[in-house]
């Protein structure tokens, strides 16, 4: 018989794992505080899928033609689907969907700030996909390569729908550049209003950044919040200039020795008022998600009923 490995054991076991950069899957051991930062990250991020599908939402019903009404629905649906498999890789560490949306709901979880704000013309669609699904994308890629399993994989397929979500949004601004001086200007005062949230989404920055050392040196997260800040104002400057839109921020300029861009600073007290719960859309967000929870209760009592009747009829079978 042998002895069951002791704490230092399995603790050794799991560096070495996150040494040789292979993956933790949710058999394995892991240390609880890494436990509890992936459920706190992945359903961070399950949340803000399912709450993001709000601002969008706005304009499925408004979208000015029955091809761009096809294409947000779509997007839409997506998100739903990211927010389930985010859900899922939840599940594999112990804690169910059902606990995590009750948290949601009652404002004890987060979600990304940038849904926080209103969509108040139909460009904000575009904007949405260009720089949000785009800020999405530069923190999302390495994510792909997380140590934990099944965040990874689900993040595989997530990143390959967001490229695409991206696509559609500067698309759709690109036909917006070519319309009338209205519509450019539609374009313009929404990329105004998107530009400094889309920076927030990386998070405060690594000085006042409480997670990003534990959660790099666990190869939870890859790369810090700053780095991969810049990798996205360098690469949406370009895209912004072949769109013909103004970036509003009056330090944005190419830095020879340095090989990217300097820029400015997002106003970090505003930050810090959404993620409390102080932004533009905070209580209406809440407020539809728990509505939505609730009308749907009679959906979910029917299929466990369901599920639960399958199983007697299979057992008596
Ligand atoms: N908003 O120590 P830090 C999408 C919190 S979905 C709100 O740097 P960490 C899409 C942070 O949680 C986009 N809260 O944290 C969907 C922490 O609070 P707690 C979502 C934020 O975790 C539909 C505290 O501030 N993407 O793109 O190391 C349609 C200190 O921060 C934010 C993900 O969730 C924020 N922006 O790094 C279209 C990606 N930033 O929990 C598009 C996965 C920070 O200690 N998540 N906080 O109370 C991550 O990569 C990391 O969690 C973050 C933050 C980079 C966001």
């Amino acid at each position: 018989m042998t002895a069951s490995p002791t704490e230092d054991e399995l603790q050794a076991g799991f560096d070495a794992t996150i040494g040789r950069n292979d993956r933790i899957e949710p058999r394995d051991w892991m240390p609880e505080g890494y436990r509890k930062t992936l459920v706190r990250q992945i359903a961070q991020h399950a949340h803000s899928e399912i709450i993001g599908m709000q601002p969008e939402g706005n304009w499925i019903t408004r979208a000015p033609s029955l091809r761009r009404k096809a294409v947000l629905l779509a997007k839409v649906q997506d998100e739903a689907g990211h927010g389930l498999y985010l859900y899922s890789a939840c599940e594999t560490l112990g804690t169910s969907r059902g606990e995590l949306t009750e948290k949601l709901i009652a404002g004890a979880q987060k979600y990304s700030s940038i849904f926080n704000y209103p969509t108040l013309s139909f460009a904000d669609v575009g904007t949405i996909g260009w720089l949000v699904d785009g800020a999405a994308i530069c923190n999302q890629v390495p994510l792909c390569r997380t140590s934990f399993g099944p965040y990874g994989r689900a993040m595989i397929r997530i990143c390959k729908e967001e490229s695409f979500h991206q696509r559609q949004g500067y698309e759709l601004l690109m036909t917006m550049m070519r319309g009338t001086d209205a519509q450019r200007a539609m374009v313009q005062e929404s990329v105004d209003r998107f530009w400094w949230p889309a920076l927030m989404m990386f998070g405060p920055p690594d000085a006042d950044s409480p997670n990003t050392a534990q959660s790099m040196a666990w190869g939870i997260k890859r790369n810090t919040n700053d780095d991969l800040r810049q990798r996205f104002v360098d690469m949406t400057v370009p895209q912004a200039d072949a769109l013909g839109v103004t970036l509003p921020d009056p330090d944005l300029r190419w830095n020879e020795e340095r090989g990217a861009h300097d820029f400015g600073q997002p106003d970090w007290d505003e930050f810090l008022q959404v993620v409390k719960g102080n932004g533009p859309c905070n209580a209406q967000r809440l407020a539809h998600r728990r509505r939505a929870h609730e009308d749907g209760a009679w959906v979910r009592e029917a299929a466990m009923a369901f599920a639960r009747k399958s199983r007697e009829q299979e057992a008596s079978a």
